[in-house]
């Protein structure tokens, strides 16, 4: 189906776009896949972002979390950093970028709050609901694409990119992998409570028919950024 924008008729405000999973799912590497057929196909500009990050505050306080730098404080505290991060983000470079008509796709957003420091990390989903209506208010993502893979694939995924780059695991990936079984559940659970926004995607096929998968389910829910593919259905 197709998602009203929020704020306007469609072409008045940008499509916003989410990449969402567990550690080395590929969002990464279907996020520039995408950017590419998007800028070559839709008209429209494309904007490629990541949390936390996306401007050059954000990124501080990026370096600071994946240091763990807040760990011992607990997820409250990180969950409150990586909102002043996603303040600054929205106000810097979301919302002007959607203002423009321009096409966001962000490299995790909300739901990664939801399932790292509420499913995963044990805060309370009252309280994540509450920084999420004050932090976020209407910007919301039209589409989320939940990269959905076995979490010890992931976490090898991102090992072997370790071995190559030479860079460690950051905070998260440190964790062990019952943490990372309990963030599989939360996308899961998340897509089930919000069909119309989400989709899981298969990420445990190669890239090619992953990203096949992708512009699937971006064909189906908003038509208008890829136009003439609509007709092929939806994804998972
Ligand atoms: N976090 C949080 O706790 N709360 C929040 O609110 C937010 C975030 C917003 C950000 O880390 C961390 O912050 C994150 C959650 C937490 N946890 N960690 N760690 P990040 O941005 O540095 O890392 P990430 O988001 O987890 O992404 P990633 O590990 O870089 O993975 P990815 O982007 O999904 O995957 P990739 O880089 O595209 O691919 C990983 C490797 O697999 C690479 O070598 C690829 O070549 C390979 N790959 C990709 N696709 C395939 C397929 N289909 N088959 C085989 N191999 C593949």
């Amino acid at each position: 189906m197709t998602l009203p924008r929020i704020g306007g008729s469609a072409g008045a405000r940008g499509a916003f776009i989410s990449f969402e999973g567990g550690e080395g799912a590929g969002k990464s590497t279907q996020i520039a896949r995408l950017a590419a057929t998007l800028r070559a196909r839709s008209g429209h500009g494309v904007c490629v972002t990541r949390e936390p990050g996306g401007s050059p505050r954000a990124e501080e306080i990026r370096t600071a979390l994946l240091g763990g730098v807040a760990k011992p404080y607990g997820p409250f505290a990180e969950a409150l950093l990586f909102s002043a991060a996603r303040i600054d983000h929205l106000d810097r470079l979301i919302r002007p970028a959607l203002g423009r008509g321009e096409t966001v796709l962000c490299d995790r957003f909300i739901d990664s709050t939801r399932a790292y420091q509420g499913a995963a990390g044990g805060l309370d989903a009252a309280v994540l609901d509450a920084l999420e209506r004050v932090v976020v208010g209407p910007t919301r993502p039209d589409l989320t694409l939940i990269l959905d893979l076995d979490p010890a694939a992931g976490l090898a995924r991102a090992a072997g990119r370790g071995a190559r780059t030479g860079q460690g695991a950051d905070r998260f990936e440190a964790e062990k992998l019952d943490f990372h079984i309990r963030l599989r559940e939360a996308f899961l659970a998340i897509a089930r409570a919000e069909p119309e926004r989400c989709a899981v995607i298969d990420a445990s096929r190669d890239p090619d028919s992953v990203e096949a998968a992708i512009r699937d389910a971006v064909a189906a829910r908003l038509p208008d950024l890829l136009p003439g593919e609509g007709a092929r259905g939806d994804a998972a």
